[in-house]
């Protein structure tokens, strides 16, 4: 099978800069919807991020017949029973802005220390064809909730993530280097090595 276009079903700017840099040895071109000509907001109605990432990229798949990858993603605190979890998009209102929704976590979890402050970014892709066939990945990037938000890059709650292996904040990485280590980065790979080996036979 040779693919030569794919679309990345993502709405979301932070993700896509980090899809182009993983995929950029695939040799395959990389749209997002936008650059696509999409213009539909699917309904993330699913229970858990694998539902989520099928939705997606079955719905995208479906309306344009191409082969379509997209990213559910999210951030787990143990102390909160794994919330935002799914919701981590919607957490106190889409259009609150980041650094409201950090300091939030910080608060809720004043007086715990070290490993009660444990949490993971989860990342499950779904890649969908036009045949109808759909894969899914998963990975995990583990830290905890940091005491303050730091660092400018990344997105979302990357400033509030702390990673004690690495001594730093995920806002403080490098694009290069989150890419490396994070739960995207990771899941991501998984399913680039699937596309590969589709694209052989
Ligand atoms: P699309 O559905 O259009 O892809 P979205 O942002 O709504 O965009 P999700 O529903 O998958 O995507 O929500 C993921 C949220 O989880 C994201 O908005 C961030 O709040 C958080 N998140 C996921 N990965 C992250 C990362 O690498 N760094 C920081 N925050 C992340």
């Amino acid at each position: 099978m040779m693919i030569k276009r794919i679309i990345f079903a993502t709405g979301n700017e932070g993700k896509m800069r980090e899809v182009r840099m993983i995929m950029e040895d695939l040799g395959v071109e990389v749209l997002s919807l936008k650059e696509a000509g999409v213009a539909v907001d699917v309904e993330e109605n699913g229970t858990t991020f694998e539902e989520n990432a099928v939705i997606k990229a079955t719905e995208i798949s479906r309306l344009t017949g191409e082969v379509v990858l997209a990213d559910d993603s999210g951030l787990e605190v143990d102390a909160l029973n794994k919330e935002p979890g799914i919701h981590s998009a919607r957490y106190m209102g889409y259009d609150t802005s980041y650094h409201i929704k950090n300091q939030s976590l910080i608060d809720r979890l004043e007086g715990k220390e070290g490993e009660e402050r444990s949490a993971r970014f989860v990342c499950v892709i779904a890649a969908a064809f036009p045949d109808g066939r759909v894969m899914t990945s998963r990975a995990t990037m583990e830290g905890q909730i940091g005491y303050e938000e730091r660092g400018e890059n990344g997105f979302g709650y990357d400033p509030v993530f702390y990673l004690p292996e690495y001594q730093c904040y995920s806002g403080e990485l490098p694009l290069e280097e989150k890419n490396k280590l994070s739960h995207r980065g990771k899941a991501l790979r998984l399913i680039k090595e699937e596309l590969k080996k589709l694209q052989e036979v």
